[in-house]
């Protein structure tokens, strides 16, 4: 049965490119995994969309019977038992990855994207990227001079971090964290990432000329 992604029927412009639909986008399509897309209303809540994600938010996905809610649940649904979340030892530290860059990183980099972005209160970012930096130089130490978060394979892990990046460095937070920049820049080359975006933007230009 096909993969259904749900994502919003419209946000404004400056989120195109960056609702968390996209890194679903973008593992379906590392796996090779054919979707369709169907969306919720993001205006309004419905009793339904709340039925699937309790909190009225995106991405959904339903494979069969199974409907899910959370990105990274989402995920390591998809991953597992391929390569981008491998059997034994790698496959738990691909999981104890998700969840750190979910619980320990993502925090900090909303609390600065909200005030920067959404708030548009300058103070307020300023106040919180020293945390974020801090996360994200913690993370360029724990990668060091590897390839990958885990192992010697992309896998999950690499894919969220990486898009996770790309908000704090289109903004310079990672022009003196080349390494952790280099890493982010030749797992955004990959060709499934350009694929995902270019459907993604996609959707979001149909839903504004509709
Ligand atoms: N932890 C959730 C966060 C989902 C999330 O924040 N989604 C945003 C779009 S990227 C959303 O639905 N925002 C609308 C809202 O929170 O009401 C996940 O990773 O799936």
């Amino acid at each position: 049965m096909t993969i259904t992604l749900t994502t919003f029927d419209w946000v404004p412009e400056f989120a195109h490119g960056y609702v968390r639909d996209f890194r679903i986008r973008w593992t379906l399509e590392e796996l090779g995994l054919p979707y369709q897309v169907d969306t919720v209303p993001g205006a309004e809540k419905t009793a339904q969309h709340l039925s699937r994600q309790p909190f009225g938010q995106v991405p959904m996905i339903s494979d069969g019977d199974l409907s899910l809610f959370e990105s990274g649940a989402i995920l390591l649904y998809l991953a597992e038992g391929t390569a981008l979340k491998p059997a034994g030892a790698d496959g738990a530290r691909v999981l104890q990855w998700v969840v750190a860059l979910l619980n320990s990183v993502e925090p900090y980099f909303m609390r600065w994207a909200d005030a920067k972005f959404f708030e548009e209160d300058e103070a307020a970012a300023a106040k919180a990227e020293p945390m974020l930096r801090q996360r994200l130089k913690q993370v360029e130490t724990a990668l060091g001079d590897r390839d990958w978060l885990v192992g010697d394979s992309f896998t999950v892990a690499d894919l969220l971090l990486a898009e996770m990046l790309r908000i704090p460095g289109e903004n310079g937070l990672l022009d003196d964290l080349p390494q952790l920049a280099a890493y982010a820049e030749r797992i955004t080359a990959r060709p499934a990432f350009a694929r995902a975006m270019q459907d993604h933007m996609q959707h979001w230009k149909d839903a504004a000329a509709a």
